[in-house]
C-alpha cells in the first residue's frame, strides 16, 4: 500500500509497516501478520479485513471521568472546523496506509465536530466526505462501515430512537440519514447500529415495550430509506449489555436475534459482535460469535479484551490467543464473516503518549489475529478436533437416534427404549484432551 501523507507527515519517522516474520526483533513490523499468506484457502487480509477505529485513534484524547486529556494532536490544532478535520483525516490515513490497514469505520461526529444546527451538521459532514473519498481513492482504503453517534450530545441522555419525546427521535432521525448518505456516498460496505442509550436507566420512569418497539420502528425507517439510495451492504447490531445504560436492549447476541425475528428485521440485519460486549453480558466472546454463526448471522467483529479485575469496557487492544485461537476456530467454520471485518475497537492507554504506540498497539493486534487463525487453521486441519466433536454425537448417526432426530419418536418411544438399552454407560466429555490440543499448535 502506498503511503499517504497529507501537507504534515504526523507520524514521523515510523512506518511503512512490513511483514518481517518471525526471526524479526523490530517492534515495528509484523511477526505473523503477512497479508498473502494463503491459510484455508484464502489470503489473510481476505479472512481478517482489518479495519481502525477512528473514534480511539484520531479522537479518543485519554481522558477519563478523573482526569482530561493527555493525548494531544497535532491534526487539533487549526480553529476552522474544516480545516481541522482535513488535517485530522491527513493523520488518519497516513496511519492507515503506514500500518497497510485496509478498511476503517467512523462516527459522523468522528469525522467532524456537529452543532446544534441540522442543515449546517449535513454540511460539514458532506465536505468533509468530499475529502475522504480523495483520500479513499488515492489510498485504496476503503470504508468497512459508517455510523452515527447518537450517545453523546446531551439531547440523547434519555436514549434516541427509544426517547420517550418524539423530538428526540426525530433528532437521531435526521442524524441517521445524514450518516447512511455519507456511508453510501463513501461506497461503505455496512452501517452499524450501537444502541449507547437504546435502554433504561430505571424501570421506574420505563415503558420497555413502547420504548423496543419505537426502537424497530426507527430501524425499519431507516433500513427502507438506504435500500432506496440503492445501499447494498448489511446492517449491524452490536449487542452490548449496560454501560452507558444501566440496561441496553440489545443485550447479548440472543436477545438480538430475538428481537429482529420478532419485528422482521433479519433479511437486512447481521451481528457485529464485540470482544469485551460479550464478557460483560456474562458471557465468553466464543459464546457470542457461535450464537450468531449458528443463526447464519455473524456479520462483523469489534476486536478488543477487557480485564478480568474489573467489569467494565476497558478497550484493550487484543493479545489473548488462546481466547482469540477458540474464536477463530469458530470463524473458519462459519466461512468467515458475513460482509465484515475485525474493526479495532480499541484504545491505547491513558498513559500511552507516544506516537509509537498507535503503531505498537494494532500491529499487536493484528499478529495475534494472524497467529490465532493459522493456530487455528492447524487445530482444524492436524488434529482430531473435528472427528472428537463429531464422533460425541455418533448415537444420532442411525438408527433411534436418529429417528429421534427426524421426529420419528414419541415421549412413550423414549420410555420404551431407556428400558430397552438400559442404563447407559459413561462417556467422558475430554475437556483438558481438548484445551490441551489448542496449546499443542500455540
Ligand atoms: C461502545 C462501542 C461503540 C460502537 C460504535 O462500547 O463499541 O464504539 O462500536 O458505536
Ligand atoms: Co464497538
Amino acid at each position: 500500500m502506498q503511503v499517504l501523507t497529507g501537507t504534515t507527515e504526523y507520524f514521523k519517522g515510523i512506518g511503512p509497516v512490513t511483514f518481517e516474520g518471525l526471526e524479526s526483533d523490530n517492534p515495528l513490523a509484523f511477526r505473523w501478520y503477512d497479508a498473502t499468506r494463503v491459510v484455508a484457502g484464502r489470503p489473510l487480509k481476505d479472512w481478517l479485513r482489518f479495519a481502525c477505529s477512528y473514534w480511539h485513534s484520531f479522537n479518543g484524547n485519554g481522558s477519563d471521568p478523573f482526569g482530561g486529556p493527555t493525548h494531544f494532536f497535532a491534526w487539533d490544532q487549526r480553529s476552522d472546523v474544516l480545516d481541522r478535520a482535513r488535517d485530522k483525516m491527513d493523520a488518519a490515513f497516513e496511519f492507515f496506509t503506514k500500518m497497510s490497514l485496509p478498511f476503517y469505520c467512523f462516527h459522523d461526529v468522528d469525522l467532524v465536530d456537529y452543532e446544534n444546527d441540522v442543515a449546517e451538521n449535513e454540511r460539514r459532514l458532506q465536505a468533509i466526505t468530499d475529502y475522504a473519498l480523495e483520500k479513499q481513492a488515492a489510498s485504496g482504503v476503503q470504508l468497512l462501515w459508517g455510523t452515527a453517534n447518537l450517545f453523546s450530545h446531551v439531547r440523547y441522555m434519555n436514549g434516541a430512537a427509544t426517547n420517550p419525546d418524539f423530538n428526540v427521535v426525530a433528532h437521531a432521525g435526521a442524524q441517521v440519514k445524514a450518516a447512511l448518505d455519507a456511508t453510501l456516498k463513501l461506497g461503505g460496505e455496512n452501517y452499524v447500529f450501537w444502541g449507547g442509550r437504546e435502554g433504561y436507566m430505571s424501570l421506574l420512569n420505563t415503558n420497555m415495550k413502547k420504548e423496543q418497539e419505537h426502537m424497530a420502528r426507527f430501524l425499519h425507517m431507516a433500513k427502507d430509506y438506504a435500500r432506496k439510495q440503492g445501499f447494498k451492504g448489511t446492517f449491524f447490531i452490536e449487542p452490548k449489555p449496560c454501560e452507558p445504560t444501566k440496561h441496553q436492549y440489545d443485550y447479548d447476541a440472543a436477545t438480538v436475534i430475538s428481537f429482529l425475528r420478532q419485528y422482521d428485521l433479519l433479511d437486512d440485519f447481521k451481528l457485529n459482535i464485540e470482544v469485551n460486549h460479550a464478557t460483560l453480558a456474562g458471557h465468553t466472546f466464543q459464546h457470542e460469535l457461535q450464537v450468531a454463526a449458528d443463526a447464519g448471522l455473524l456479520g462483523s467483529m469489534d476486536a478488543n479484551r477487557g480485564d478480568y479485575q474489573n467489569g467494565w469496557d476497558t478497550d484493550q487492544f487484543p493479545n489473548n490467543l488462546n481466547e482469540l485461537t477458540e474464536a477463530m476456530l469458530i470463524i473458519l467454520e462459519a466461512g468467515g464473516f458475513s460482509g465484515g471485518g475485525i474493526n479495532f475497537d480499541a484504545k491505547i492507554r491513558r498513559n500511552s503518549t507516544d506516537a509509537a504506540d498507535l503503531f505498537y498497539a494494532h500491529i499487536g493486534g493484528m499478529d495475534a489475529f494472524a497467529r490465532a487463525l493459522i493456530i487455528a487453521d492447524n487445530v482444524l486441519q492436524r488434529s482430531e478436533y473435528r472427528q472428537l466433536r463429531a464422533d460425541r454425537y455418533q448415537s444420532f448417526a442411525d438408527g433411534t437416534g436418529r429417528d429421534f432426530e427426524e421426529g420419528k419418536l414419541s415421549l412413550e418411544a423414549l420410555r420404551d427404549l431407556a428400558i430397552q438399552n438400559g442404563e447407559p454407560q459413561q462417556i467422558s466429555g475430554k475437556q483438558e484432551y481438548y484445551e490441551n490440543m489448542i496449546n499443542r499448535f500455540i
